[in-house]
């Protein structure tokens, strides 16, 4: 009798956790999931849960601030229904003075804590985006990285929602640069913040996942940037990604988008769906570029709307609205 009642015990428990891998519950926010965690290549609540985070990125903050507020976060997540926004901070100008190359350090990091505090209000991860393009090789600004990643996972060390993500786009440097960058600034965050998750660049501007799988850094709760366009990568792009899941890799895609790879038309919507099935399948998160009104097809916000918050439906352009589409969709069947 006694073994026969182990025996229940056990098939319960192994039930339990097969169907605890397999579900999302779409709840997926801080004040359910708490402080994330990479088990077995899979973004994790807390709980040990598997959590897929489905957001948008900010187009940059140094000429974004008006987005940067708690009336906008609350429709982000409310409106849009995003359980992550990135805060993308461009390392080099950008039409702007960017952080490293003129911009204003002091203000430009405390819009980065800001957006931590109104994502945190807002139950939203927050993604401290890095935003390195056209400066290429990371190593570049090495110096102004350790200073603001150290004294970032300082002041964000007890926070649930943070996610960093040091190098949005490694391009014309070798993944072993890559990997020696990684490294230092790293061993800076987990220094101050030692369970923290985070995402770094792939060569290629983070479209080589590939490169990464064959040569991994080796850290807990590390995940690895992929990077897409949909109407710019397709199917081939997704098998070079197949590859690299197979070899345990730990992918977030940081940022993608519904159009070409220069952020306008042609938009790709057929393709971007496939792209979703395929990430959804395996427990990819995902973050659509942009949050603005700029005159780019990859844009959320149509350029007639000068709002900042009180958003409907209506204000968002074809981009937004396939991104809200998408996540009540799958978010729906996640509750089913
Ligand atoms: C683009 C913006 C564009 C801006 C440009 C600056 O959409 O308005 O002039 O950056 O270089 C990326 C980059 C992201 C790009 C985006 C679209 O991470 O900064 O935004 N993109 O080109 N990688 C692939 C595409």
């Amino acid at each position: 009798m006694k073994k026969l009642l182990m025996i229940l015990i056990v098939g319960l428990l192994l039930s339990s956790c097969a169907s605890a891998k397999k579900s999302f519950d779409g709840k997926d926010r801080p004040s359910s999931r708490g402080a994330l965690q990479v088990i077995d290549s899979q973004l994790c609540g807390a709980d040990g849960n598997p959590v897929i985070l489905r957001g948008i990125s900010g187009y940059g903050v140094s000429v974004s601030e008006r987005y940067i507020t708690d009336e906008t976060f609350h429709d982000l997540a409310q409106v849009m229904g995003v359980n992550v926004f990135r805060m993308a901070m461009y390392t080099y100008g950008m039409g702007s003075f960017g952080y490293c190359t003129g911009g204003d350090k002091e203000k430009l990091y405390q819009l980065m804590m800001d957006g931590v505090e109104y994502g945190e209000k807002n139950d939203m991860y927050i993604i401290l985006d890095w935003h390195i393009l056209s400066d290429g090789d990371p190593n570049h600004y090495i110096e102004d990285a350790k200073d603001f990643f150290d004294k970032a996972s300082k002041q964000c060390a007890d926070k649930k929602n943070v996610i960093y993500e040091i190098c949005n786009e490694p391009n014309n440097v070798e993944w072993n640069d890559v990997k020696a960058y990684a490294d230092v600034i790293i061993s800076i965050i987990r220094n101050n913040d030692p369970d923290s998750v985070i995402i770094v660049g792939t060569p290629d501007w983070s479209s080589r996942v590939d490169i990464a799988a064959d040569d991994p850094l080796d850290y807990p709760n590390l995940l690895y940037a992929l990077h897409f366009y949909s109407a710019s990568h397709k199917q081939e792009s997704r098998d070079n990604v197949k590859r690299a899941i197979d070899k345990g890799l730990p992918i977030f895609v940081s940022e993608y988008g519904i159009t070409a790879s220069t952020g306008n038309f042609p938009y790709d919507i057929d393709e971007a769906d496939l792209w979703i099935e395929f990430l959804e399948e395996n427990g990819i998160s995902h973050v659509m570029w942009n949050f603005s009104k700029v005159s780019e097809s990859s844009a959320a916000i149509k350029g007639s709307v000068l709002k900042t918050s009180g958003f409907e439906y209506d204000d968002f352009s074809t981009s937004g609205q396939w991104l809200i589409d998408m996540i009540k969709n799958r978010s729906a069947n996640e509750q089913k």
